[in-house]
């Protein structure tokens, strides 16, 4: 049974085999460059690797599941073969699962948290896997189509608690289960601020390991003009030390080496501060 608690380090590096992602679509669309960029990614320090075929961008596309299936699992097999470093498989679909898991893959990171296709729960619960419930507003073709809430911070906090017991209640085990508030799925700038700044109190609400994915994403965009998402890693490395400061056990980058020197030197600091003496960093 996958137990996060295993994991060593607490950055997942991004490994898109997708045309279309807004953060590097098309860069590693062939496999063997997909698999040698997560291998990089692997060497840099990344505790996870996340292979998604799928891009969940606003507005996107669907892919169908023998599609999806086709680009991600060569991927999957040369990464289990070739590192130790577990593969997380960013899919909505059990069928992508199901094949992703069987490949090597040792968990399933669902931005849908099992709401696009339930049987994804009982896949994942079958294979002992790890699974990542995360938040999103509707599906992602709609998503950014004037997100609205009363109280972002205590939805999203509901929302992932619901999908969480959900998740307990088809058999997958407590120690596999992950949460993410879902930075930038149906959400404005505001509302990512907002969970952010109240990141503490989601990760005592939820009682799991919480993820956070800023990596890239438009609001960072928005907060400093930069329009190319990939010149974006020096606007994304202060959200990574702002969530592992405020509880988060891991952050999904694109920019695996920046981030595992940023959690290395925050190490150092809470080590040397001296309330900290004793104290897990
Ligand atoms: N963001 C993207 C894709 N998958 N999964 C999780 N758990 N959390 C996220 O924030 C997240 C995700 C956005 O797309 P990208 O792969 O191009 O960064």
């Amino acid at each position: 049974m996958f137990d996060w608690k295993q994991v060593r380090g607490r950055v997942m590096g991004v490994v898109n085999v997708t045309p279309d992602s807004f953060s590097d679509g098309g860069r590693y669309l062939e496999p063997e460059a997909a698999a040698a960029h997560g291998l990089e990614l692997a060497a840099q320090g990344a505790a996870v690797l996340d292979v998604g075929g799928e891009s969940t961008r606003p507005g996107a596309a669907p892919v169908d599941a023998a599609e999806e299936t086709r680009r991600v699992v060569p991927v999957v097999r040369e990464l289990a073969e070739r590192t130790a470093v577990p593969i997380s498989v960013d899919t909505t679909k059990a069928e992508v699962a199901a094949a992703a898991l069987e490949a090597g893959a040792a968990i399933v990171n669902d931005v849908s948290a099992g709401r696009l296709d339930p049987a994804v729960l009982s896949v994942v619960a079958d294979a002992g896997a790890g699974y990542v419930v995360m938040h999103m507003l509707g599906e992602p073709r709609t998503m950014q189509d004037d997100p609205c809430y009363g109280d972002v911070v205590r939805e999203v906090g509901d929302f992932l608690c619901t999908r969480l017991a959900a998740a307990r209640g088809a058999g997958i085990a407590p120690e596999s289960l992950m949460a993410d508030p879902g930075i930038g799925f149906g959400k404005t700038v505001d509302h990512n601020l907002a969970l952010l700044a109240h990141l503490g109190e989601l990760v005592a609400r939820v009682r799991v390991p919480v993820l956070v994915g800023t990596s890239r994403k438009r609001f960072l965009g928005a907060l400093t003009g930069v329009d190319d998402a990939t010149a974006r890693d020096d606007a994304t490395l202060p959200t990574v030390v702002w969530s592992l400061e405020r509880g988060a056990a891991m952050v999904r980058v694109h920019d695996v080496g920046r981030a595992v020197h940023a959690a290395t030197v925050l190490d150092a600091l809470r080590a040397a501060e001296p309330r900290a003496v004793g104290a897990v960093a």
